[in-house]
């Protein structure tokens, strides 16, 4: 071990890890760039690491073909109860689920190094962060942490000798015998693989994966499903949503929190530059929001984040210009395509396409090709300070005011462009039926609706029934300083199979009638669904879109809506005595307005 530890549990943990899974080293990691750089230099003298000649400092991983998303058939809720995890989680015993995974930590790092990880969710020392310490034998994992999370020797001497830290435990669960030559991406077969939360001891114990959410365990693991059962506890929320700074002509903030299903551009809006003149909107967390109630009654986000880990295919210039000039340099990038020149490559990027490259499984492709270049979900982790729309306050201590919440989905039809919910217990319920149709991009046939509650289905530490009723007491809690919710869908087609909304940019439209709501300047049609935009409301100068167009758009099919309510009660009834009546009565109202 290269550094004396103070932390006494922190010190006992890694001699008792050290035990059981037999490394051949202990490394300290203290975050600094000598480190990053020491530890990039060693991937690519093992050639695991690919530099990109037309980044400066940014490289190239490629994983086994089996190891390229989340697992969530794989991934656990282990609570005393198997009602304390809910119907949206697996579920094992925590004795049982512990003596498996002892099994296989041991002896599991066997010819690697054991990293001990120190990082903060959240600006060091914030009152909102939470200190996590990932044990891990991947210097990918290392690494990708010294992006997304604030790694640094500061929060070990902050922990002290008594602090609190949430463990973190990680094994690509591939020992090396004597002599044995390293796999280029070590893993475990699909059935080894586990990625287990404690949430009532605040523990997370990783297998068999080495990619992204299933390895990288400050993000999906601790940001949402293990802060989120905190969250419950201690009052306070641990969303998976976007944080964004819009700026009106005259100067007044609004900050907006909002949730989305994948696939339909969560980084895309939390980057996105308005199309209409003198508003301004800043990125202040694209994934992430950790909110607290605050001195003054108000709710309070910080980004609990320290880069972006975005899905690399489909952005460009025309889709996000800011992500594209945040992946110039120090970037990693994973799965993508190599171009002959040195650059990486993927579908959906401006510009032609190459006449050749080498495809995320290190074999020769070309246009005529009949797979993906990029794997679908490659990847780039990118530092979020080079991102030119970060808002100048995203690491302020103490978060910013929320004072709009989004939610939203892809829906082709039925759902309006964007509406307002009449109330809070409304807004739950419009946040706990969201849904979205899948894509190309998702799981599952195309096509598919599949209700997303929160955009939280996968990330839920706990019951998702006791996850509205604390939504539900967050209002209580706020009263009258909560704040509003709304529903978008950019998604919606015409008849004739063509999108009705511009999108991206144009988004901006929507916001600014939002904001114009919050301001109590503008009026709102009152309909069952809720409060749609007056005609003429909506600021379209400059857009090129028929009335007939935004009509349909906006319009509302009692009958198509009516033909929810069964698979609402469906999706409800899968909570059984945990959904809490307030939804139930929501529910009873939304059919009786439909009439
Ligand atoms: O991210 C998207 N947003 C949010 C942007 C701030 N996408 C991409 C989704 C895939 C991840 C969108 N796609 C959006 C959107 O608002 N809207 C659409 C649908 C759409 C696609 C293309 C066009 C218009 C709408 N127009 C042309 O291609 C010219
Ligand atoms: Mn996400």
């Amino acid at each position: 071990m290269n550094v004396a530890v103070k932390n006494e549990k922190l010190n006992r943990w890694i001699k008792e890890t050290a035990e059981l899974c037999r490394p051949d080293d202990i490394y300290v990691c203290n975050g600094s760039r000598e480190e990053y750089d020491q530890m990039i230099a060693a991937l690519l003298k093992s050639g695991i690491a690919i530099p990109l000649k037309k980044r400066a400092n940014s490289f190239l991983f490629r994983t086994d073909p089996s190891d390229v998303a989340r697992v969530e058939d794989r991934t656990y809720i282990s609570t005393s109860s198997r009602d304390e995890a809910g119907p949206t989680n697996n579920w094992v015993a925590p004795g049982d689920l512990k003596k498996t995974m002892l099994s296989l930590y041991a002896g599991c790092m066997k010819g690697r190094t054991l990293y001990v990880i120190p990082f903060s969710m959240g600006p060091i020392g914030s009152p909102i962060s939470k200190i996590g310490i990932e044990i891990t034998d991947s210097p990918y994992v290392v690494i990708n942490m010294h992006i997304m999370t604030r790694v640094s020797s500061r929060v070990l001497d902050l922990l002290s000798t008594d602090g609190e830290f949430i463990p973190c435990l990680h094994s690509v669960g591939a020992p090396l015998d004597k002599g044995q030559k390293d796999a280029a991406w070590p893993c475990a077969p699909i059935e080894r693989k586990y990625i287990s939360h404690f949430p009532e001891e605040n523990l997370i114990w990783s297998y068999g994966s080495g990619y992204g959410g299933n390895a990288l365990l400050g993000k999906k693991c601790l940001a949402l499903r293990i802060a989120s059962a905190m969250a419950r506890r201690e009052g306070w929320m641990a969303e998976h949503m976007l944080i964004l700074r819009l700026t009106n002509p005259e100067g007044k903030q609004y900050h907006i929190a909002a949730a989305f299903p994948s696939a339909c551009g969560k980084t895309n809006l939390a980057m996105m530059q308005p199309s209409i003149a003198g508003w301004k909107c800043e990125c202040i967390g694209d994934d992430i929001a950790w909110m607290k109630v605050g001195p003054d009654g108000r709710l309070y986000a910080i980004n609990p984040e320290n880069g972006f880990f975005g899905v690399a295919p489909g952005t460009s210039y025309s889709t996000n210009a800011m992500a594209m000039d945040t992946l110039k340099d120090n970037i990693i990038f994973t799965n993508c395509a190599l171009t002959d020149d040195g650059d990486v490559w993927w579908e959906g990027l401006d510009g032609e396409e190459p006449a050749h490259a080498i495809d995320w499984k290190g074999h020769d492709w070309t246009p005529a090709s009949t797979h993906d270049a990029a794997h679908p979900n490659a990847r780039f982790t990118a530092p979020a300070s080079q991102c030119p729309a970060i808002c100048k306050d995203w690491e302020r201590p103490e978060g910013v005011p929320i004072d709009i919440f989004i939610f939203g989905g892809r829906r082709t039809s039925v759902v309006p462009l964007v509406f307002e919910a009449f109330n809070w217990d409304h807004g739950v319920f419009l946040g706990a039926t969201a849904a979205s149709e899948t894509t190309a991009a998702n799981i599952g046939a195309v096509g598919n609706l599949r209700r997303d509650p929160f955009a939280m289905k996968p990330f839920c530490g706990y019951n998702m029934g006791d996850y509205f009723q604390h939504w539900l007491a967050m209002g209580d809690k706020l009263g009258s300083k909560a704040p509003r919710i709304f529903y978008v869908n950019w998604f919606r087609k015409s008849q004739d199979g063509k999108f009705l909304w511009p999108g991206f940019s144009d988004n901006s439209r929507v916001l600014k009638w939002i904001c114009g709501r919050i301001e109590g300047k503008i009026g709102a049609r009152e309909t069952p669904i809720g409060l749609l935009p007056k005609e003429g409301d909506l600021d379209l100068s400059g857009l090129e879109m028929s009335a007939e167009n935004m009509k349909e758009l906006m319009s509302i099919d009692i009958h198509a809506w009516k033909a929810e309510i069964p698979d609402i009660e469906n999706h409800f009834s899968t909570f059984g005595k945990r959904l809490p009546g307030r939804l139930r009565q929501q529910l009873q109202e939304f059919a009786k307005r439909l009439g």
